[in-house]
């Protein structure tokens, strides 16, 4: 019997050869692989390139099932993002843990998570858990604690909110630290 996890959740992907500049942000951004078992989770996972490999300017999310990956999406759109920064090819650990702690439920507040996303950049990689009520700081900070404890993060942990990125782009700041 397969192992059901307690959501359903989608694997998106944005390949940085299909970005350019003059598309809509997320054009590109398609969702390739959807699983609700542990045992579809593995035979997805062992099977994609983990962040260490994927080229520069990839974007890859898992989200909850029917949940879009973007501000639009009108579940995400009140919510903020935690973001955990590594140098380049370091974070492939941190991603895997960060997906099993996920699909596992192992938050207590696990309702609040849309998902989580990885960039590759060209000087390093940033992995966000995306959450729903980024005004409910009580499960923002437990969510951002807890998060830091499963990876073993040491440095500082912002949170900040949709709202301020959508507004004011890379001037936004962390409303929340762990
Ligand atoms: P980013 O990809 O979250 O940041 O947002 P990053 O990785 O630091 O930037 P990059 O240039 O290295 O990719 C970058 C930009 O993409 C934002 O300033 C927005 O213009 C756009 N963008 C990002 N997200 C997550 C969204 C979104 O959900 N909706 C829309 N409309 N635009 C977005």
């Amino acid at each position: 019997m397969p192992h059901l996890l307690e959501n359903s959740w989608t694997f998106w992907f944005d390949t940085p050869a299909a970005k350019s500049k003059q598309a809509a942000w997320g054009s590109s951004m398609r969702p390739i692989y959807t699983f609700s078992t542990v045992e579809e989770f593995w035979s997805i996972y062992n099977n994609i390139h983990h962040p260490g490999k994927l080229a520069v300017g990839a974007d890859f999310y898992c989200f909850k099932h029917k949940i879009e990956p973007k501000w639009e999406d009108p579940i995400c759109a009140n919510g903020g993002k935690w973001t955990a920064n590594y140098p380049k090819g370091k974070s492939d650990t941190s991603w895997l843990y960060t997906l099993l702690a996920m699909i596992g439920e192992q938050f207590d507040h696990g309702d609040e998570i849309c998902g989580a996303v990885v960039n590759v950049r060209g000087r390093a990689e940033k992995i966000s858990i995306w959450t729903k009520n980024a005004s409910n700081e009580a499960a923002q900070v437990s969510i951002g604690k807890q998060w830091k404890e499963f990876l073993d993060y040491n440095e500082t942990m912002g949170f900040i909110f949709h709202d301020d990125a959508r507004k004011l782009d890379r001037n936004a700041k962390n409303k929340y630290v762990v």
